[in-house]
């Protein structure tokens, strides 16, 4: 088998994805997802201008070398815009293979280790009251795990909060980022009370995460991790910013609260410490960003190691193609954790028909041929690239901060 032919796509039902769509002869072809959220067209020409050129009458099948190839080959190693162009390459050649095979990509990576994928949906509102009601009607929905983020008193942005009632994304269709304002104070003063009323409200039965999103040092995330502790949460999420591997010692140190990062991570080199140290609970790299499927089983399995399991990264910026890799991938390893499930809009499912579900708190792979998702490329077309942005973030007296 060859491959004659790739081709890069990006759209915006709603938010920007880049789709790779490769051919390789016998009319087979597989989808691979290279959206970074705001660097769409950084990904997009990677791919086209410099990798797909190099993929041509390649064997599909090689995974392994092609994945070196990219990687070794480029000298110029790692990076998200790199490690998101392989990471839909390869995501693709295990579509084609599974497809070739006539089986579901899970059977090709050990078969099935579970029947189901645990999920966790996004719970957010502007105050306690609205964030209570979202609790709600996700536990309503089915949902066994709820991530809880709630606007701060004082602040007129919070991470993972929507206005006006529309689901959150945090990227924004303008020419310039938006620009957030936040009080690291104001936020460790409010959020211990926030869970205190959830928990009071929702008992223990329901699985609470919620998300720092990189906002903390190590000392801070330690008070928040303690404060937190009788509250049992499932994990706090990226308490600090990861750059330094060392700033989980800290936190370690102080607070049994679980631990979970890696959705900016692109390669194994990104978290070998984090894995090596227990400093970290669950490893959420995700297949698009993380450079694909081949390394994110070798990832998987270093963790599995050091009693680390995956949560891999499951924002909506994931397209319907990476979130069927995640569960495909989650099937088939023994350490899959728990998989983020923020629902794509019905305009995307529309773009990227697929065959996994959603039933009572559990993801479900499916059980076509590959990773079971099409991309409609004539309705894609109707709905073009929009120039977008992530925020930033600065602090009350305008130092530049993390988002
Ligand atoms: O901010 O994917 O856990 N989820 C997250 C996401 C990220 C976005 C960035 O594009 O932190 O909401
Ligand atoms: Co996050």
């Amino acid at each position: 088998m060859k491959i004659s032919d790739a081709r890069v796509f990006i759209c915006s039902p709603g938010r920007n994805f880049v789709t790779l769509k490769i051919y390789a002869d016998e009319g087979v072809y597989g989808l691979g997802d290279a959206t970074l959220n705001g660097r769409e067209t950084a990904v997009a020409s990677c791919l086209t201008e410099h990798l797909i050129p190099c993929l041509l009458g390649r064997n599909p099948f090689d995974t392994e070398d092609i994945w070196h190839y990219f990687y070794r080959g480029g000298y110029w190693r790692r990076g998200p815009v790199t490690m998101a162009a392989i990471g839909a390459i390869d995501m693709a050649l295990w579509d084609i293979k599974g497809k070739a095979l006539g089986t579901p990509v899970y059977n090709l990576l050990g078969g099935k280790s579970r029947t189901k994928m645990l999920a966790y949906a996004h719970a957010n509102g502007a105050d306690v009251s609205q964030t209570l009601d979202a609790v709600e009607q996700e536990i309503a929905l089915g949902y066994k795990a709820v991530r809880v983020q709630c606007g701060v008193p004082g602040l007129a942005h919070a991470y993972g909060v929507a206005s006006g009632g529309i689901p959150y994304e945090p990227a924004s269709r303008s020419t310039r980022p938006i620009e957030e304002v936040w009080s690291t104070e104001k936020y460790l003063n409010f959020i211990p009370a926030l869970f205190d009323k959830i928990r009071e409200k929702f008992g223990f039965d329901i699985h609470l995460l919620h998300d720092c999103h990189n906002r903390l040092t190590p000392i801070e995330a330690a008070r928040l991790g303690k404060s937190l502790e009788p509250h049992n949460l499932f994990w706090l999420e990226d308490p600090v910013p990861a750059e330094l591997q060392e700033g989980f010692q800290a936190i370690r140190r102080h607070t049994v609260v679980p631990l979970a990062a890696g959705e900016v991570f692109n390669t194994v080199y990104d978290c070998h410490k984090l894995l090596a140290e227990q400093l970290i609970d669950y490893i959420r790299m995700t297949v698009s960003h993380g450079g694909g499927i081949t390394p994110l089983i070798k990832t998987a399995a270093m963790a599995a190691v050091y009693h680390i399991k995956t949560g891999c990264h499951g924002a909506t910026d994931m397209s319907p193609v990476c979130l069927s890799a995640a569960l495909h991938f989650g099937a088939a390893i023994n350490n899959f954790g728990i998989q983020e499930h923020m629902r794509h809009n019905e305009l995307t499912r529309e773009v990227f028909p697929h065959d996994y579900s959603f039933k009572d708190g559990y993801l479900l792979s499916g059980e076509r041929p590959g990773l079971g998702v099409d991309f409609d490329e004539a309705l894609a077309k109707k709905h073009p690239y929009q120039r977008a942005y992530l925020p930033v973030n600065r602090l009350e007296d305008g130092t530049l901060f993390h988002w």
